[in-house]
Formats: structure tokens, C-alpha cells, sequence
């Protein structure tokens, strides 16, 4: 069984910032099952936020449906519930809409790689300036346990009780596959490292894909706690692991039975976000949404035949 390293630093520099973690803090009831990784996720973000000393005034929080979209009020802040699946493209009109603030999307395996498995494609190719958090339980958690396309081959759930006859995707592969600025994955019970590897995504000038592989006791009795921690294994541990080097990161990924690697996988810090793309934005210091006012369109179709 693996072991986060020593944690006396990093609890001493978050309570130093005690104040600013009670600001994001909501005095909601929680309705995770116990033992639901969404706590611990929810806690790593947090942290992160507060350890990059963003100010929940200067972020924006889009929830998808589902167990992991309860977090919507379970964290004080600007937070929006999008439709299920359709997180990502909420919050990237958001981040283009105003680059001023940080934009964060969570969402579940079941609605995003299903319903809006669409809008992270594009995303992910268009290198949007915002942070995607997948919850990956491995399940449809708020409807009570049906498989997703992440659910293990042959798990009985609920709706497929003689067990799921496909083969789950490969998440960061997949995602390895549409030319991605980053990609890291976390272990909902670690939750020191899930907040380094967010706070390493809240830094990043793209689209940053982050994995949580998250625990679900209702629903997914197969990966515990226990199967997980016998097999993650960390990039920071690893001989000359380079997060820059693409097909490091697939080798890195392509097991999800023996070896589960965590960390940030892949990154190229070199490639320009979606709105550097664009030269008549050039020099323009005023976001999209401080130049929403009336227009004439004359001007620009008067050439138009
Ligand atoms: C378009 C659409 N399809 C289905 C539903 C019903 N629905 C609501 S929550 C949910 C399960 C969500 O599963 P997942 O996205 O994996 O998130 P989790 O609950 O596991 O965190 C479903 C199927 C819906 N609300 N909208």
C-alpha cells in the first residue's frame, strides 16, 4: 500500500491561509453518500484555489448534473449548474466571455464522456483558458448506479446486472489523442496531491484535463480504497518521468488494472490558448463581456455584395 509523503508543510501553508480557506467554505448540508470522493475532491479544489491565492470573487464554478454537480452549493462562490454533459461548453463561453477570471467545469464520467463527450473534444482541441475537473466514479452515481462508458467490463450494475459486456475507455488516452496542452490524473483519497496537480492546472494557460479517479461505496464495490492505493503510482516518482514527452504520457496511461499512474501526465506550456489565436484581438485590453452594447453592422457588410 502507497502513502502520500510527509504533509507537515503544505497543512502549515494552509493554515497560514486559514482566513482566506473559510471564504470558499459553505455552511450547506453535505448529501454525498459517506465515503463519497467527492468530499475529498471538493477539499483538493479549495485548497488549490486558495493556495493560488485566487479569491472565490475571482473565480467562476460551473457544475454538471450529477452527484458531483451537488458540489454546486457545497462551496461558497459564483457557482453554475449547466445541463448534464454540457458543462464544458458553458464554462468555455464563460472563459471567453471574460478571461479576467478563472473558469473551472467539474463534471461525471457518465455526462461526459457520454451526452457531451462532443463539447470535450472540441474543447480540448481549442485549447480553451479553463480548468476541467472529470469526477470519474466509474458509474452514473445520481441515478443510482448504471454503468458508464468508464464502468469496468463485466461489472454488474444497476440496469446491466449480468455485467457490462464493453470494454471501458481509456480517459487519458483518449484525451492523449486530440492534441492536449494538459492532462493529470489524481486519486480521490490523496487529496495533497489532487491539490497540487489543481493548482499545477489552475496554472496553466489552456485547457487543462484533470482525472480524478474518484471512489463511489454505493455504487462501485470493485475499485475500494483499498485497490486503488495497492495501485497508484506517482510521475513524481518515477525515474526521469517527462511531462513534456507525449508518448511517455501514453505509455504512462495505458494501464487502469495494475498500475494507476497519477500526476501531471502531459503538458506543453508553449502553445497559445484559444483567444491568443486571434490578431484583431491583438493589443485589445477589454474582455467580450465589458463590449456587449448595441452595434451597427453596416460597417462591416457594406463591401458585401
Ligand atoms: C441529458 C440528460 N440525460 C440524463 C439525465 C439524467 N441524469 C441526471 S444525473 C445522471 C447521472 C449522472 O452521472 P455522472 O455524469 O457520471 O455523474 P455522477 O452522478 O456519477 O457524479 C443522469 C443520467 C439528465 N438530467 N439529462
Amino acid at each position: 500500500m502507497s502513502c502520500p509523503n510527509n504533509q507537515s508543510s503544505y497543512l502549515r501553508e494552509l493554515a497560514a491561509k486559514k482566513k482566506d480557506f473559510m471564504a470558499y467554505e459553505s455552511t450547506e448540508v453535505m448529501t454525498w453518500c459517506s465515503g463519497c470522493g467527492d468530499y475529498g475532491i471538493q477539499k483538493a479544489l479549495e485548497r488549490a484555489l486558495v493556495l493560488e491565492g485566487i479569491k472565490p470573487h475571482e473565480t467562476l464554478l460551473c457544475f454538471d448534473i450529477g452527484c458531483n454537480g451537488n458540489g454546486a452549493d457545497k462551496i461558497n462562490g459564483y457557482t453554475l449548474h449547466g445541463l448534464h454533459g454540457r458543462v464544458v461548453s458553458v464554462a468555455a463561453g464563460a472563459c471567453l466571455a471574460n478571461p479576467k477570471i478563472k473558469v473551472i467545469a467539474e463534471g461525471g464520467d457518465g455526462g461526459t464522456f457520454s451526452e457531451g463527450i462532443n463539447h470535450l473534444v472540441h474543447s480540448v482541441r481549442s485549447n480553451y483558458p479553463m480548468v476541467f475537473i472529470l469526477h470519474n466514479n466509474e458509474n452514473y452515481g445520481l441515478t443510482i448506479g448504471q454503468a458508464s462508458a468508464l464502468t469496468r467490463k463485466g461489472q454488474a450494475m444497476n440496469g446491466t446486472p449480468d455485467g457490462v459486456v464493453l470494454q471501458p475507455m481509456n480517459t487519458c488516452q483518449f484525451v492523449l489523442g486530440l492534441n492536449p496542452t494538459f492532462v493529470a490524473r489524481g486519486f480521490s483519497s490523496d487529496v495533497k496531491h489532487m491539490t497540487e496537480i489543481i493548482r499545477a492546472g489552475l496554472r496553466h494557460k489552456g485547457f487543462a484535463f484533470i482525472e480524478i479517479m474518484q471512489l463511489c461505496p454505493t455504487f462501485n464495490k470493485v475499485t475500494s480504497a483499498k485497490w486503488f492505493w495497492d495501485r497508484v503510482r506517482y510521475t513524481d516518482q518515477q525515474k526521469n518521468y517527462d511531462p513534456t514527452n507525449l508518448k511517455r504520457a501514453r505509455e504512462a496511461s495505458e494501464d487502469l488494472e495494475k498500475e494507476i499512474m497519477l500526476g501531471v501526465l502531459y503538458q506543453d506550456k508553449s502553445r497559445p490558448s484559444f483567444p491568443e489565436l486571434f490578431e484583431s484581438r491583438k493589443g485589445i485590453t477589454t474582455s467580450l463581456s465589458e463590449e456587449v452594447r448595441p452595434y451597427s453592422i453596416k460597417e462591416l457588410i457594406k463591401n458585401l455584395k
